[in-house]
């Protein structure tokens, strides 16, 4: 393979892994914008509202959506992740933004469940990937709770909640992901199963930030998450550069109608 590097190579590997990380992929520069953005919008309780309005109709919306706070747009849209997913590997050149969540997570918070995030209801193929870039504001340290994937299990048709029982127990074949320096980044197919394990050995004093946005490649309609959902991809596409240079990003047109998550079929 001469002449591959071994982020090419890891590039390549992203169809039959899943996952892909990126230590330090965002710059300094971006990640002093979004700490104080993401206490922010916990700390004024903009989170949970946004997370009360799922429940409300389609036309309700929350006082204000992540891609409003100015960092939060610029790493929706930013250019070396957009240029990286379009790689034939991962997304291809058609996609679009599907959500971004921001959190902050107290030291010592607890674990989840080993599960995967990939939208379709019921789960019936793979036909088109969808990826979530899970954004580690802080690093990752064991002391903040791991980060842990099961290579390759995004093949397999589950529901998201399939290996639930399973808590956030040790399996074979996983990969941990716990040593990663400030603004890191780690490509998830969307489909995979990982799990958020407490922290282990002495907890950190620093609580933990993570950001998750989801991409999809277009070509099938893909279903939203939120009620109000029209309403973040209106506010994406003012968002530069994505008017001029991915003008699928934000398209209504990728989506299918939204269906509340208590009515959606599963298999
Ligand atoms: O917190 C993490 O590291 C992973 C979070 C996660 O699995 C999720 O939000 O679906």
């Amino acid at each position: 393979m001469s002449g591959c590097t071994d982020f090419d190579t890891r590039v390549k590997d992203f169809p039959e892994l899943g996952f892909l990380v990126l230590p330090g992929f965002l710059p300094a520069s971006l990640v002093d914008r979004l700490v104080p953005e993401v206490d922010r919008w916990v700390d004024t309780g903009l989170r949970q509202l946004s997370i009360d309005a799922c429940s409300l109709a389609e036309d309700a919306a929350p006082p204000k959506f992540e891609l409003q706070m100015a960092a939060h747009g610029d790493l929706a849209v930013y250019a070396p992740l957009l240029e990286l997913l379009r790689d034939e590997n991962l997304l291809g050149p058609s996609f679009v933004f599907h959500h971004l969540h921001s959190d902050r997570r107290p030291p010592g918070g607890a674990g989840k469940s080993w599960h995967h995030d990939y939208e379709q209801h019921p789960q019936q193929d793979r036909a088109l990937p969808m990826i979530h870039a899970l954004h580690y504001l802080g690093g990752l340290r064991p002391g903040m709770g791991s980060l842990a994937v099961l290579p390759g299990s995004h093949h397999q048709i589950a529901e998201k909640d399939e290996r639930s029982a399973l808590g956030t127990d040790w399996q074979p074949g996983e990969e941990t992901i716990d040593d990663l320096p400030r603004g890191s980044t780690v490509l998830l197919h969307s489909a995979i199963f990982h799990t958020r394990r407490a922290a282990r050995g002495p907890v950190e004093a620093a609580p933990r930030y993570m950001v998750d946005a989801s991409y999809c490649t277009t070509g099938a309609p893909w279903p939203p998450v939120k009620p109000y959902w029209r309403s973040v991809l209106a506010v994406g596409r003012t968002l530069e550069p994505a008017r001029a240079q991915w003008p699928e990003l934000f398209a209504e047109r990728h989506f299918s109608p939204y269906v509340p998550r208590t009515q959606r079929p599963s298999a």
